[in-house]
């Protein structure tokens, strides 16, 4: 089949959350050699993303956005080993997670998939996440990063909660905390006194990579400054 083609029907096949059909269009791209990104974003992602033009529109109803979440998902895993972030290699912990009152895990999970892809050890705490349940996986893992997403504008400020609440155990200067998710902004992640926003998983890995060369060359300096 040619390449357009089964990335439309791909995006077809996630709107009507057929999962066979899903997972057959993947095996068969990946056969033809289309790129796993593509399938990701002009196959996967655009599937949903048009079905989320219908639901804003009332025309669906929510039990075929998670039929179509539960399609994506499984077709994400099929290619996942496949998606990379070119020659980004991290070392480090990172924490992620989605925040409380948010069930939308599928763009923490990308953001989850490309840290590990480039080396990073990822605990996931999955979605629904406390400023509480936070704080504790930052004492219990000792993470170098904190990853936190959020997709309703209604939950946006838990982002903030859990920077509070890492400031009270004394945990903030331990982290650098990253944010992002649909209604997060750049100038919202430096109002909650994040370190970084980043717009998607590549711009994640990006972001991890920029603060931790920033930290290393810090603490160069620092030590060459205390030598004699
Ligand atoms: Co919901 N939902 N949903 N939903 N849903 C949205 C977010 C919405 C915009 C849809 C709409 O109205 N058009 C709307 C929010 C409106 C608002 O807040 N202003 C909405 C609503 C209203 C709701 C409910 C309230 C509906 C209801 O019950 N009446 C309900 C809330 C449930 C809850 O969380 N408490 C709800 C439920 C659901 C489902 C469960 C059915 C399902 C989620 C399934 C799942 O995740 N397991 C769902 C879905 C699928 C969506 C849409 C259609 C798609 C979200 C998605 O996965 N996108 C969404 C519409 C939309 O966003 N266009 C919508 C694909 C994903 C790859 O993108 O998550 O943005 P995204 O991640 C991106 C970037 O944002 C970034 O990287 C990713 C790309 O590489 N990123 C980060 C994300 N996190 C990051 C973290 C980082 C860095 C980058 O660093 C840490």
């Amino acid at each position: 089949m040619p390449t357009e083609a089964l990335l439309k029907q791909l995006s077809d096949r996630v709107q009507s959350g057929q999962v066979k059909d899903v997972v057959e269009l993947i095996e068969e791209g990946l056969n033809q050699g289309i790129s796993a990104q593509s399938m990701l974003d002009d196959g996967l992602l655009h599937g949903l993303g048009e079905l989320s033009i219908r639901f804003r529109n009332s025309e669906i109803f929510i039990a075929e956005l998670l039929q179509a979440s539960k399609a994506l998902k499984i077709g994400i895993s099929l290619i996942r080993d496949k998606l990379s972030v070119g020659s980004v290699r991290l070392h480090g912990k990172a924490v992620i997670a989605t925040v409380e009152g948010d069930l939308h895990d599928i763009g923490k999970n990308l953001v989850k998939l490309l840290l590990e892809g480039s080396g990073m050890e990822v605990i996931d705490l999955g979605s629904d996440v406390t400023a509480a349940q936070a704080v504790d996986a930052v004492r219990k893992y000792q993470p170098d990063v904190v990853a936190l997403s959020a997709l309703l504008t209604t939950t946006m400020e838990n982002q903030l909660k859990i920077v509070e609440a890492l400031k009270n155990a004394n945990l903030r200067d331990t982290v650098f905390i990253i944010v992002g998710g649909a209604p997060i902004t750049a100038e919202f992640s430096r109002s909650i006194g994040a370190d970084g926003y980043a717009a998607d998983a590549s711009s994640a890995v990006e972001l991890v990579e920029r603060l931790m060369l920033e930290q290393s060359l810090r603490s160069n300096q620092a030590e060459t400054c205390v030598r004699p």
